[in-house]
């Protein structure tokens, strides 16, 4: 039985006076693919043994009440009227329930738990949009299947934070398996799982702790050179419906000038695309080392070209690149913050911990956190 759960149901019971159905759904890490989802390429996330809880229980009026733990905040609403407010982590939940209105009439009391790291790259919003979405859609037996799921929470994204984000977050969240990485392709949400066998080896996750404001204005900039590249592949080459259609040599014929930024964007997506089929090979082979190497080199590129690291992130990959112990470290998720994700031998781990965490915050002046990545389940019930 789930603890976290159990407090859950415990905490919602004597603020409501109603026994919930608790559902959970998980963060995620993202081994290679970055920036790929919204161009219709492929990712290869995993979902992570924390997640986001949500307790719920149906009402006979038409009241919404959203109780955050975390927060511990109040907000009310009705089914008929739902605006967005102050609190940022309503807008996730208020969101699904609007894009999900038209299909329920009754009000419900919900509480929300997560210990998914906030702002830290591993997707603690999708969680939170995938648990509401699966709850609701269960204890008002909507209908909506795992991917229609997915796709209301990256619309939540879209029409209501103002993320016009991919659909890699949300799916992981919900179709996440234990032990195993999905492939996915983003064009036509095929996917396929296999278990992640690291040998001697871990995913080690370092926070920085930090979440630059810029992160949401950059991502849709982001976006829109991308579409800029399609535009002009497209003059040259109208079968080209996105950056997954091109290759490196078509860019360079539609985009002679190189350093126009709808060049270096498009490049950089084209080559990480790429990058998520050897690491696929490279994993079944049991090559961690090259797979450590396409890690890095995604990092370069999230950095130089993408421009979308920071100088917390680069100085943890930096530091780390120093040990033999290291196969790989990059940037991981949207950029501008959050963590790095790690390929460290596990008898490394404790001691590279305990190093770079004195050394970022001496520079820094800020805590890192760490975390040993161990993967998770896909949204469920639970309670
Ligand atoms: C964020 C987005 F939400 C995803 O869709 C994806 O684009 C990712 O950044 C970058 O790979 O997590």
């Amino acid at each position: 039985m789930d603890n976290i759960a159990n407090k859950v149901a415990t905490i919602h019971t004597q603020r409501f006076d109603q026994e919930p159905d608790v559902f959970r759904s998980p963060g995620r890490i993202n081994i290679i693919g970055e920036h790929t989802d919204y161009n219709e390429g492929f990712v290869l996330p995993a979902a992570i043994d924390r997640y986001v809880y949500i307790g719920i229980s149906r009402r006979v009026d038409n009241l919404i009440k959203l109780y955050s733990i975390n927060f511990d905040k109040i907000v009310y609403s009705t089914v008929e009227l739902i605006e967005m407010q102050e609190e940022q982590w309503a807008n996730y939940i208020l969101g699904i329930c609007k894009l999900l209105a038209p299909t329920y009439s009754h009000g419900f009391e919900m509480t929300v738990y997560g210990d998914v790291p906030i702002g830290a790259g591993l997707s603690s919003s999708a969680a939170l949009e995938s648990a509401v979405g699966y709850a609701v859609n269960a204890v008002f037996a909507l209908g909506y299947d795992r991917m229609q799921l997915a796709q209301i929470g990256q619309q939540c994204e879209h029409q209501f934070i103002g993320v016009r984000c991919g659909i890699m977050d949300q799916f992981a969240s919900l179709h996440g398996r234990l032990n195993q990485v999905m492939k996915l392709d983003c064009r036509n949400l095929d996917y396929s799982y296999f278990p992640l066998e690291l040998g001697d080896y871990e995913f080690v996750l370092l926070n920085t702790n930090v979440s630059h404001s810029l992160a949401s204005s950059a991502y849709n900039d982001r976006r829109s050179q991308c579409e800029t590249g399609v535009a002009q592949l497209q003059m040259r080459y109208p079968e080209v419906h996105s950056l997954r259609d091109a290759s490196v040599e078509m860019l360079d014929l539609a985009i002679p000038d190189p350093s126009e930024q709808s060049y270096i964007k498009s490049r950089f997506v084209i080559e990480e695309i790429q990058r998520v089929s050897k690491v696929c090979d490279y994993l079944n082979e049991g090559a961690l080392d090259k797979v450590g190497e396409l890690m890095y080199a995604t990092h370069r590129g999230l950095k130089e070209a993408y421009e979308v690291s920071c100088p917390e992130l680069d100085y943890l990959v930096d530091y780390i690149r120093e040990y033999p112990e290291v196969l790989g470290a990059r940037m991981m998720g949207g950029g501008f913050g959050g963590c790095t994700l790690n390929l460290v031998k596990k008898t490394f781990v404790a001691e590279l911990i305990e190093r770079v965490s004195k050394a970022y915050e001496s520079l820094f002046g800020i805590a890192l956190d760490s975390y040993v990545v161990k993967l998770g389940e896909g949204t469920a019930h639970v309670h």
